[in-house]
């Protein structure tokens, strides 16, 4: 009789998702000369940008940065159109990188993994998939922070005999509102990025707001051709030089190490409007302590309300769409005309904030005893961010332990990349990994190149088994927490805490800080993989 060992196992690595993580760490398995398989349950890789098909869908971070840079062919040869990228043309790009790489043969679409099992026996995976159970020394995860789409219960959803769309989980035939009454919930960056575009096509549009939204101009148009050429003489540069920067990009137009205390009311106000000027994400750079200091926070968030109330005609309007809490703390938009939305005649705003959605009927959605009738309802809900995907599935580990059942109280790893009790078991931009607060194509290289050296380490060696120590993981836990409990972002109800998902544990997910974080891995790694056990 065989014994467990001398199985021979289908796969070296089983990858689950082929969003850019999925993609990038099948072509470093495969330079490793590993068997791989991805599994995806999609019918179309892209991930993200395969999902996410809602009307001005795009990227917030620069198209030049906003992309892989482990291939200078590549990067060299890729234009980009725009200063940041529409969801289509990011779609494309993918789909370009993994023809170029050959990575389609090994991906196998509309396969969801439904369970992962850890068996000690021979330090292996069996992972089981909606069409067949496969066998694997490694189980990777690249299932993606924000790709599990979350849909509030409401009652009577069911009742409700209009049509009803979630952002990410978008039609790819597109969606026409044109003639149509239309309802959308929800005011974080897929609202604020369609909301303008179906105020266009709508007869009329009713948004629910429940909490109203700090949002920064895009100020998006075509990407000068002479400014990406001359980019592209520097990529490298430009790269490394991202790579030091808190987010992981944006060197081009640095974060300020000013404190906002030591400048004068003048010279913040002319800060702030030339960061507004530049448009984006870099409003955040204007001074150091902008998450740090209350004071400083509610200073800038008040340029931010004074631009609302000139954007918006109505001042009962623009006070409704001013928000209070701290600016940043929820993910801060970028948009393209979201505000002066709320000027056109067909738009109408409904504050859902102290009095909830009481539920849907056949006709439409009551508010405060009122019912608004409506055509379709677009959920722009979000997700339920980091922990969503993984707890989906099935995962054991020793001793059958459900990774879920370890993550109840909130995720628990080592470096965001894995979990005691589960060997060869790695999480791509996971919990506790600066991920959704990065630059995420970047944060991913990162990670895949990490976990692709440790493999390579492991077959060097002869190794079979990986695994977190618990002490290792006990401390960056608490350093995790630590990190984020010296700055404002616990201080809202943020999907970065779970707090949008009733019922899930409010912790907060990131590691702030992608420079410490990539020099900390960097360390662990030049430590024999300290903090994990390698056998
Ligand atoms: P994903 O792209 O989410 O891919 C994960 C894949 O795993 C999905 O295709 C999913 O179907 C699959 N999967 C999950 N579970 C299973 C399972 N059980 N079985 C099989 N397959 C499974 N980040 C930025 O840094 N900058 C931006 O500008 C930016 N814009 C964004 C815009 C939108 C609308 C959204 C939603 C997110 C944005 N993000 C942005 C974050 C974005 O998610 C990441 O940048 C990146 O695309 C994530 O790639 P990924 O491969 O890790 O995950
Ligand atoms: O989701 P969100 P998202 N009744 O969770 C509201 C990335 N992304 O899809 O704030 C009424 O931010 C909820 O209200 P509240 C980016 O990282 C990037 O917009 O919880 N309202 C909130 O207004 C982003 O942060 C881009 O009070 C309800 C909204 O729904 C992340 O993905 C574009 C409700 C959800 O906002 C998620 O963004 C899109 C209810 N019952 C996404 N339940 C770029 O621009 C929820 N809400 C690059």
């Amino acid at each position: 009789m065989r014994t467990p060992d001398a199985i021979p196992l289908d796969f070296d690595a089983v990858i689950v998702g082929a969003g850019f993580a999925g993609l990038y760490m099948l072509h470093r398995a495969r330079e490793l000369g590993m068997r791989a398989r991805v599994f995806e349950a999609g019918a179309g890789i892209g991930g993200t940008w395969y999902w996410n098909r809602y009307p001005g869908a795009r990227c917030d971070i620069e198209s030049l940065e906003y992309s892989y840079q482990f291939s200078e062919e590549l990067q060299q040869e890729w234009e980009w159109t725009e200063r940041y990228a529409s969801q289509p043309e990011i779609l494309r790009y993918i789909e370009h990188v993994a023809e170029r790489f050959d990575l389609l043969r090994d991906i196998q679409l509309e396969t969801r993994v439904l369970t992962a099992h850890f068996r000690d026996s021979d330090n292996s995976w069996t992972v089981e998939t909606d069409h067949e159970t496969v066998t694997a020394r490694y189980c990777i995860m690249a299932t993606g922070c924000l790709s599990s789409s979350h849909t509030p219960a409401i009652e009577g959803a069911e009742s409700f005999q209009g049509k009803t769309f979630h952002t990410g989980r978008w039609p790819h035939e597109g969606v026409d509102f044109s003639g149509m009454r239309v309802g959308v919930i929800g005011t974080g960056s897929s609202g604020v990025q369609s909301i303008p575009m179906i105020a266009k096509q709508a007869d009329d549009l009713t948004v629910f707001q429940r909490t109203a939204t700090y949002s920064v101009p895009a100020h998006n148009g075509p990407l000068d051709p002479e400014y990406q050429r001359e980019v592209k003489t520097r990529y490298a540069a430009l790269r490394a030089a991202n790579s030091h920067t808190h987010l992981g990009f944006g060197s081009e137009y640095p974060a300020s190490d000013d404190l906002s205390a030591d400048a004068t009311p003048e010279q913040r106000e002319t800060r702030y409007q030339q960061r507004w000027q530049r448009g984006g994400l870099h409003f955040m750079g204007a001074y150091l302590d902008l998450m740090l200091d209350r004071d400083a926070n509610e200073i800038a968030a008040e340029f931010v309300r004074a631009k609302i109330r000139a954007a918006v005609k109505d001042p009962t309007t623009a006070e409704l769409l001013s928000p209070r809490q701290v600016l940043g703390c929820k993910r801060l938009c970028v948009d393209t005309g979201y505000y002066e939305t709320f000027n056109r005649d067909n738009v109408h705003l409904v504050d859902v904030s102290s009095n909830p959605i009481e539920r849907f009927t056949e006709r439409g959605i009551v508010v405060d005893g009122n019912e608004y009738e409506l055509d379709a309802v677009v959920f722009a809900t979000g997700f339920d961010a980091m922990t969503g995907a993984l707890n989906r599935i099935d995962i054991r580990g020793i001793d059958g332990l459900a990774l879920r059942e370890k993550w109840a109280a909130g995720p628990r790893t080592y470096l965001g990349l894995g979990s005691k009790g589960f060997p060869n078991f790695f999480i791509i931009t996971g919990p506790g990994s600066p991920s959704v607060l990065a630059n995420m194509v970047p944060a991913i290289e990162q990670h895949v190149d990490w976990i692709a050296e440790c493999l390579s380490h492991m077959q060097s060696n002869q190794l079979t088994r990986i695994e977190v120590d618990q002490a290792a993981e006990d401390d960056w836990v608490d350093q995790v927490n630590a990190l984020a409990d010296t700055t404002l972002y616990p201080s809202c109800n943020s999907w970065y805490l779970g707090a949008n998902v009733p019922g899930k544990p409010r912790v907060f997910m990131p590691y702030l800080s992608y420079p410490i974080y990539v020099a900390k891995c960097d360390e662990v790694a030049a430590n024999d993989y300290e903090g994990f056990e390698l056998s």
